[in-house]
């Protein structure tokens, strides 16, 4: 006890490194569980910004930092992050590695990009980092793992059987050139001596720390919408940032999630392809863009822009056992006379009320809004929910309502100061 598991309730950026790093100092471990350097978790700190990547959140704070098994590690993006935040005189020595997290080569960069463009108009919209191939090949058995960097030989024999096939590929369907076995072992070994240090059997330590009573946070990546088996495949990543994924991807039981927090953006955002039903193409949604500063935390892309969508956080909240939500960037709906939230979808004529199943039908819905009361008054100074104008307090419940769950906090600000908390 206990086990607290943090995951987007969207398409992901709604929040959550902030909310990770607001559960505090009192954290024991933070463990990244799923993804790789493709998600983009933004903290701001005492006015000053960081970009994680592939560093769970809770490396700013004093407990310790973990890289699950379901993670891909792209080694050199993790030593590039480890040595900027060293830089700005932050101590990572604490961070600990699974030995059977999986590694991103330099060939599924190569892979991902190369197939984005094969794809053309049915692109995912990936962010290019290699994260789909890496975990192809995880599944494929054919992927190399964390523990593999420290045999040499091992590792020099899986990274040429891995690309006997790819090379076929490559070259006769990419037209591209063959990849040299040995030139991406030398890469990938160039790390072993700082990665050997860091290596542990994580989910043995994690379930020591949990029976010791221990506070572990499982801070997910990207969100529920965007989960290979739940999101809207095939516009979806290549792992599963659900709730569950806290288990397969550290080792521990279900029995161990005491709290699932949801994180929830006041409006919704997208970025990549694939259906969004509130999507606004308009100027309301280049002005959400524009005050919310919506560009990707990673490859800086605009993120598409839309009202709030209570059908799609209700799906995410009732299929993961969310406890509470936090529901963040509040202060950016300032200023809005009126603001719409969907409450339910129009399918071919039918009202539909429940997120459907049928990708047909997200591509199809057309969202029935309702119109909110806005509010003028700057929340960010904000700390308790009564300071909030009524309006604004109204909005709050209204959404509470429609997604069903009980809403936990709010957030007014980058800062990790600037939270309400609703007890
Ligand atoms: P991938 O690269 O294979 O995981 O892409 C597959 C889909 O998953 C989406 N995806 C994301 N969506 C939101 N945020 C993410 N992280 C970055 C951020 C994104 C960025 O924090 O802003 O900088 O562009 C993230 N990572 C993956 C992706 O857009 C595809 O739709
Ligand atoms: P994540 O991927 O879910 O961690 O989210 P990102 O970091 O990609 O995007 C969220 C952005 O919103 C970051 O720039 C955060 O600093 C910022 N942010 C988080 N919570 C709030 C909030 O309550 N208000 C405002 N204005 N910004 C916030
Ligand atoms: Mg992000």
């Amino acid at each position: 006890m206990p086990g607290i598991v943090v995951i987007g309730t969207q398409w992901g950026d709604e929040g959550k490194g902030k909310a990770t790093d607001q559960l505090g100092d009192s954290v024991d471990y933070t463990v990244r569980y799923s993804g790789g350097n493709n998600a983009g978790h933004t903290l701001v700190v005492n006015g000053e910004k960081y970009a994680l990547h592939l560093l769970p959140s809770g490396i700013l704070n004093p407990g310790i930092p973990v890289i699950g098994n379901g993670v891909v590690v792209d080694l050199e993006v993790l030593f590039s992050e480890i040595d900027a935040l060293n830089a700005r005189g932050i101590d990572t020595s604490r961070l600990i590695l699974s030995a059977n997290a999986h590694i991103i080569a330099p060939y599924h960069k190569t892979l991902d990009k190369v197939t984005e463009r094969f794809l053309g108009k049915r692109k995912i919209g990936t962010t290019g980092r290699g994260v789909g191939p890496a975990y192809a090949d995880k599944i494929n058995r054919v992927g190399l793992r964390i523990q593999d960097l420290l045999d040499e030989q091992l590792l020099r024999d899986k990274v040429a059987a891995s690309l006997i096939q790819k090379n076929q590929l490559l070259v006769k369907v990419y037209n591209q050139m063959a990849v040299d076995a040995d030139e991406v072992a030398d890469h990938l070994l160039s790390f072993a001596d700082r990665v050997r240090p860091m290596v542990r059997d994580v989910a043995r330590e994690l379930n020591d720390a949990l029976e010791a009573g221990k506070l572990v946070v499982f801070e997910g990546a990207q969100a529920h919408h965007l989960d290979v088996d739940h999101g809207t495949y095939p516009y979806v990543t290549s792992s599963n940032p659900i709730a569950a994924g806290a288990c397969t991807g550290s080792g521990v039981g279900p029995n161990r999630l005491d709290r699932i927090v949801g994180i929830a953006k006041a409006y919704t955002t997208r970025v990549g392809e694939g259906p969004f039903p509130t999507e606004l193409l308009d100027a309301d949604g280049d002005r959400l863009r524009h005050d919310g500063g919506e560009f990707g935390t990673t490859t800086g892309r605009p993120r598409r822009c839309g009202w709030f969508d209570p059908l799609v956080v209700e799906a995410a909240c009732t299929y993961n056992g969310v406890t509470d939500v936090f529901l963040t960037k509040l202060d950016i709906l300032t200023g809005w006379e009126k603001i719409p939230v969907c409450v339910a979808y129009e399918v071919d004529g039918e009202r539909v009320e429940h997120y459907p199943v049928m990708m047909d039908d997200i591509v199809k819905a057309k969202p029935v809004y309702e119109y909110l009361d806005g509010w003028t008054e700057d929340i960010s100074g904000c700390r308790s929910f009564d300071e909030l104008p009524a309006t604004c307090q109204a909005y709050v419940k209204r959404l509470e309502e429609l997604i069903r769950c009980r809403i936990s906090g709010i957030g007014v600000g980058p800062g990790r100061e600037q939270a309400v908390m609703i007890h």
